[in-house]
């Protein structure tokens, strides 16, 4: 008895003290903006009405276990009903969870408050990355729409609305900083509303069971001040501009054209004779999309934000920043100094072995020939240099 009861202690303690960590960019009790805020402001008295009266019950279940264990004494008088406690007992449970409810259904009517929208992004689920769109709104400098994926970027003090879908099976969109989860299922758009108080990065993954990779399909937001996000819309509109001749990254762009072009968009590029090179990854990939690569040196992340593009120290600066500086850190993107050569270099020896994807030719059968993800490719080592150099220009 005493040693289950030890074991029984100990294995409780140990798992309520693994909640407990100082950096939990996670945690749901730590909102970042009003959206969350209200959550919490719900969950809180919620939780602590049920934690007491979760308590109360147990300790009256123990206390009558105990006190009136089988002893062989003789079975007490029986007797049926007790209008009066019947009726108390529920009464009680009916108002707290009237009170609940009212609390409750405010609460989720409020989140579901998109009138006084400010800001709209399309976010769209596909094994096993976000895509970011952005309509053009002239207000915030966006003539033109901006693809991005794996961080969503976003200007502080602004009402954002993410209009959510998925290409391929149900995801679900949750940054707890910024706000509850929303499913993004095929076929539906499901509206999201976000907004961050302070610049930073808040870190979130999807929330459906998607497949393999699900537990690598992550996402961030990017909080920017106004100011520093309307430099972000001007660096992502900033036109194409190809590589100087007679370097690596040029010689790295032919073999993205070669290689990657079918299924990645860079916008602008062009063939020699001035025709634009369109990707269709519809052709090769079951969910219809890859990553739009036009300023993938921009974002600081990457493969639904599981790599690092950013090496150690650098990434430390950015996200270790105060939220003064912050922005500024962020809108360096990353340089030739900065980047995470293994990981990338990884990523394009082999991707499907960094993150596990659906791309095993006997299963292509079933999908007419089309891969769950970013293949392996078979690119020489000089291949991956010269890719390398490419990439890097695309800031
Ligand atoms: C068959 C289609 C296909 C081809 C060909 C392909 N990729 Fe990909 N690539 C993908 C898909 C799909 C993803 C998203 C994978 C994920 O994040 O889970 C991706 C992700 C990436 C990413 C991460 C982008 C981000 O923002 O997260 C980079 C970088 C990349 N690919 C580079 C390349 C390069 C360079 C080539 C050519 C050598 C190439 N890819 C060829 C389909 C392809
Ligand atoms: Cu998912």
């Amino acid at each position: 008895m005493r040693r289950m009861l030890t074991v029984g202690v100990g294995l409780s303690t140990s798992l309520v003290l693994a909640g407990c960590a100082t950096n939990a960019p996670q945690d749901t009790f730590q909102p970042k903006g009003p959206n969350a805020q209200m959550i919490d402001d719900l969950q809180k008295p919620v939780f602590a009405v049920a934690g007491i009266i979760g308590v109360i019950v147990t300790v009256a279940v123990l206390y009558a276990i105990y006190k009136f264990r089988d002893r062989g004494q003789p079975i007490p008088e029986q007797t049926h009903g007790k209008p009066a406690l019947e009726i108390t007992l529920t009464i009680i449970p009916a108002l707290i969870l009237t009170v609940v409810g009212v609390f409750t259904f405010r609460t989720v009517f409020d989140l579901a408050k998109t009138s006084d929208t400010e800001m709209i992004i399309n976010v769209t689920g596909q094994q096993w990355w976000w895509e970011y769109d952005y309509p053009v709104q002239n207000e915030y400098g966006i003539t033109q729409p901006i693809i991005t994926s794996g961080q969503l970027v976003i200007p502080v003090g602004t009402k954002v609305m993410l209009r959510q879908t998925s290409r391929d099976v149900i995801h679900s969109y949750w940054i707890p900083a910024l706000n509850g989860k929303r499913d993004a299922v095929p076929g539906r758009v499901h509206l999201n509303r976000i907004e961050a108080d302070e610049p930073g990065i808040y870190a979130g993954q999807c929330t459906e069971f998607c497949g393999l990779s699900h537990a690598n399909m992550r996402m961030e937001a990017v909080a920017l001040s106004k100011a520093d996000f309307a430099k972000w819309v001007a660096g992502q509109l900033k036109p194409y501009t190809p590589p100087a001749e007679n370097t690596l990254a040029k010689e790295g762009e032919a073999v993205f054209v070669n290689q990657c072009a079918r299924c990645h968009q860079v916008n602008g590029m062009k063939r020699a004779d001035g025709t634009a090179i369109i990707a269709a990854p519809d052709e090769s990939v079951v969910s219809g999309a890859a990553p739009n690569l036009s300023h993938l040196m921009s974002r600081n992340t990457f493969a639904g934000a599981m790599f690092d593009l950013l090496n150690t120290s650098c990434r430390k600066d950015v996200w270790d920043a105060d939220s003064e500086s912050f922005g500024a850190k962020y809108l360096q993107g990353v340089s030739e100094d900065c980047l995470n050569q293994s990981d990338l270099r990884g990523w394009l020896r082999n991707a499907p072995e960094m993150k596990p994807m659906y791309v095993n030719p006997e299963l292509l059968s079933s999908t007419g020939g089309k891969y769950r993800g970013m293949p392996y490719l078979g690119l020489t080592e000089s291949d991956i240099e010269k890719l390398v150099a490419y990439l890097l220009t695309l800031k």
